[in-house]
């Protein structure tokens, strides 16, 4: 029975559940000094003086250093020219929680008293805090001698004014996407010990080899001196691949003091210093006819990339213009954005990282089109969908071909397994009924680019190439190990990897052990971002086998004395074909492959072993159908999920378990974008107000309905496993499922549009005559 596409329990969950797993934070080498961060307490400000002397006669404390001791160092590695950020707040503070100062003490309480009681003097400067005062003419300058709060601009082609014109109708919407933080369960942490046998740093982060190529560069020391370790990572939804401060400047204090450093965050901590995503403006045009037909569409981003541009987040707005028209066919689109610079958190990757932005604004203005033109939205999506047959479709960007989807059929399923024409008629019959909450019905059809992986794709975002890499290696007994380039943080990986080894070697799912995120074990790996961990770590798992298996074959052929074409492998054997009984098992076969008297003279010993470096000739394009229902209370505005039907098309699917799990998640962070989050700042004053898990509303289990979900399977041209991600998918796909619903209940009080949170406080003045 193949293993790819079973609901396979998984490998590291034993670890993880009985509380045996390993993260940063559970490491306490022998000596190890705790250091934290002294943060910014203003947006902006010039740091008149800053006196360590208080700080340094705390008992306990070991060090304190600023920006100063750090100058032979350069920036924080990846920034814009003019823009870099310091890895030390050097003169002046662009954002509050910015690190300033380090304490090192002996344990973290005394680092935490010598944070309090280190003294720093500001000279406040104006605070920009929002895109609009940023972009203001009088606007005070964040980076000065960068001449303006804009970082990059990508002006639009032509405006489409006349083609938007010329339609029998057309629509705008201004579009606030919110700031929302990543919050995995795990903060930040490292644990850097800088001995004679070279540095070893222990981090919570996504991609390890990423972060060992920088740091090995930035502190100008041999790779093979430097290793990096990610143990098992609680989460990190694209937050643990920006380069944060303590990433390198921890090694260099325990270089200083002799001894192993460690710096973990606080969730407050966190909730200032961790990139947050999202943070997007859109002002979007569509025109239409009186058929529903789409004729055009515009779409401008403005992106708050906050204090410093990272380079992730400087690439959000290139994925929301790619990914702008959606599902759809339409004739003629034009996109633009700029990135723009305020007194907050650099922004960066959140799950989905730019496309739910681009999947919520092309979603909710198809049922602007339908409420205009008096159909209903799911026969608008259907008259413009890109129709199956179409595929491989070129959009209006030509670096983005759409792989292959069936939105007709991923519609007709949600549609059915939502009852949707029962609950449209459920809420006609409600109209007018004051006794009855108001009831919504929303859908969402979206697509979304994953898979990162041709060459070029994430060399932009400074990694050194978009491959991923595979080590498949048989042991002496015939169990197997593989070494992934891509280093999971909750997604499955030692499991997935597993299944599709087990399937192409013939080697039991027990007898093989995938080993991760340790720069000396694997030699060089990408990283787990972009959903590419299964279209292009687990494509080059499966080719890795498969080359393997060829010259196991070999082997087994010879000790057989059969041709190597007649073999199959079963239960961890060599069969020949035809002929029962005449096999060999894969320890036998494992055994040779070490004796160069067994095997053929072909090959050499300790040959079953491949590592590669898979290359995708294009990324994969996830997508799927979400249906929502919402009730509002006519009385508080309080909008509860009733139902939420969710179906994916990530093509083959690996392991339905896993993949639904990953959908469940996103979908609960879609859910909590449309409905709880947002970071929120003064704007007066850069001070966030929602800084904290009691300010920041998380939502949890009980606040989300249960979900129903299903699948569509195209599997995806572009890999041999014919996979697409779906890490992402349940964040791209469902605000806008949720939003829609909100807006419909909300139709009789003239509403067109809500910006997210849909909070009880905002829905109950829209129901008011109020504005979004
Ligand atoms: N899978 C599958 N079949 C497929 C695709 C995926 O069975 N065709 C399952 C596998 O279990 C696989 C998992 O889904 O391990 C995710 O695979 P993939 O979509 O390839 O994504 P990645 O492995 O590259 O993971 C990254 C993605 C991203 S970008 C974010 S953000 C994210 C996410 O995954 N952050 C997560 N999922 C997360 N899950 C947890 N628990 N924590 C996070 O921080």
């Amino acid at each position: 029975m193949s293993l790819v596409g079973a609901k396979v329990l998984r490998k590291e969950d034993p670890r993880l559940l009985s509380g045996t797993g390993r993260f940063v934070d559970d490491l306490a080498p022998a000596g190890c000094a705790f250091a934290e961060f002294v943060m910014s307490s203003e947006a902006h400000a010039r740091i008149v003086s800053i006196d360590v002397r208080r700080a340094l006669a705390v008992e306990g404390v070991l060090a304190v250093y600023t920006a100063e001791d750090f100058a032979e160092f350069p920036d924080v590695p990846g920034g814009l020219p003019d823009l870099e950020r310091p890895t030390l707040a050097r003169n002046v503070v662009r954002f509050v929680g910015e690190p300033v100062a380090i304490v090192v003490a002996e344990d973290r309480y005394a680092a935490a008293d010598g944070v309090q009681a280190l003294e720093i003097e500001y000279e406040p400067l104006p605070v920009v805090a929002t895109i609009g005062d940023a972009t203001a003419t009088d606007a005070a300058l964040l980076h000065p001698a960068h001449g303006s709060n804009v970082a990059t601009v990508v002006p639009m082609l032509e405006d489409l004014e006349r083609e938007l014109d010329r339609c029998d109708g057309r629509a705008h919407l201004h579009i606030v996407n919110q700031r929302c933080v990543a919050v995995p369960i795990e903060p930040m942490s490292c644990v850097a010990d800088w001995g004679v046998d070279g540095l070893t740093v222990w981090a919570t982060v996504q991609a390890p080899h990423h972060l060992r190529n920088y740091l090995a560069n930035w502190l100008d020391i041999p790779q093979v001196d430097c290793r990096v370790i990610a143990p098992d990572v609680g989460g990190g939804f694209g937050s643990k691949i920006v380069w944060y401060p303590e990433l390198f400047l921890a090694p260099v204090v325990s270089k200083r003091l002799r001894r192993p450093v460690k710096f973990t965050q606080t969730r407050s901590e966190a909730m200032l210093q961790m990139a947050p995503g999202r943070d997007q403006e859109h002002d979007i045009d569509i025109g239409f006819d009186n058929d529903g037909r789409i004729r055009a569409l515009r779409l401008v981003v403005t992106q708050n990339v906050g204090a410093y541009p990272d380079p992730t987040g400087l690439g959000l707005a290139v994925l929301t213009t790619w990914m702008a028209a959606g599902a759809y066919r339409i004739p003629e689109v034009q996109t633009s954005y700029r990135t723009v610079m305020t007194n907050t958190t650099p922004v960066a990757a959140y799950r989905g990282a730019g496309r739910p932005e681009a999947a919520f604004s092309i979603e909710r203005i198809v049922d602007v089109v339908a409420r205009r033109t008096g159909l209903d939205p799911a026969e608008v999506r259907r008259r413009n969908f890109i129709p199956p047959t179409a595929f491989p479709y070129e959009t209006h960007n030509e670096a983005v071909v759409y792989d292959s989807a069936d939105f007709p059929e991923l519609l007709r399923e949600c549609q059915r397994l939502m009852n949707y024409d029962a609950v449209r008629a459920e809420q006609e019959a409600r109209r007018g009924d004051l006794s009855k909450p108001l009831l919504g019905i929303g859908l969402s059809c979206w697509l979304e680019i994953a898979g990162f992986g041709p060459n070029g794709s994430l060399e932009g975002f400074g990694h050194l190439a978009s491959w991923e890499s595979a080590q498949v290696r048989v042991q002496p007994d015939g169990s197997a190990v593989i070494f992934a380039g891509s280093s999971p943080h909750g997604q499955g990986h030692e499991t997935v990897f597993a299944q599709i080894a087990s399937d192409e070697l013939g080697i039991s799912f027990d007898r093989i052990q995938v080993r991760t995120g340790d720069t000396a074990t694997v030699l060089q790996g990408i990283g787990t971002m972009g959903s590419r961990g299964v279209p292009t770590g687990g494509s080059a798992v499966k080719v890795a086998s498969q080359r393997v298996l060829a010259r196991a074959k070999k082997i087994a052929a010879h000790l057989l004395e059969a041709s190597e074409h007649d073999l199959e492998v079963v239960d961890d054997a060599f069969n020949v074909r035809g002929s029962p009984g005449k096999k060999v098992g894969w320890a036998d076969v494992a055994w040779a492959s070490f004796q160069p008297l067994s095997i053929p003279p072909e090959l050499q010993a300790g040959s079953l072993e491949e590592r590669l470096f898979q290359e995708s000739p294009n990324f994969s394009y996830p997508s799927g159908a979400y249906g929502c229902v919402v009730e509002i209370d006519r009385e508080t505005g309080r909008v509860t999920i009733r139902d939420m039907v969710i179906i994916d098309d990530c093509g083959t699917v690996i392991n339905p378990l896993l993949a639904e799990g990953q959908v469940h998640g996103g979908v609960a962070q879609g859910i909590a974008q449309a409905l709880f989050e947002q970071m929120v700042y003064d704007p007066a004053t850069g001070q966030p107000s929602t800084a904290n898990l009691m300010d920041y509303l998380v939502p949890s289990a009980a606040d989300l309905p249960d979900f129903v979900a299903g699948r569509v399977d195209t599997p995806c041209p572009n890999n041999p496993l014919g996979a697409k991600g779906i890490g992402e998918s349940g964040a791209v796909g469902a605000p806008a499922a949720v939003i829609n619903a909100v807006v419909d209940a909300l139709a009789e009080f003239g509403v067109e549009h809500v910006d997210m949170p849909a909070t009880p406080e905002r829905v109950w003045s829209l129901m008011q005559g109020g504005s979004s």
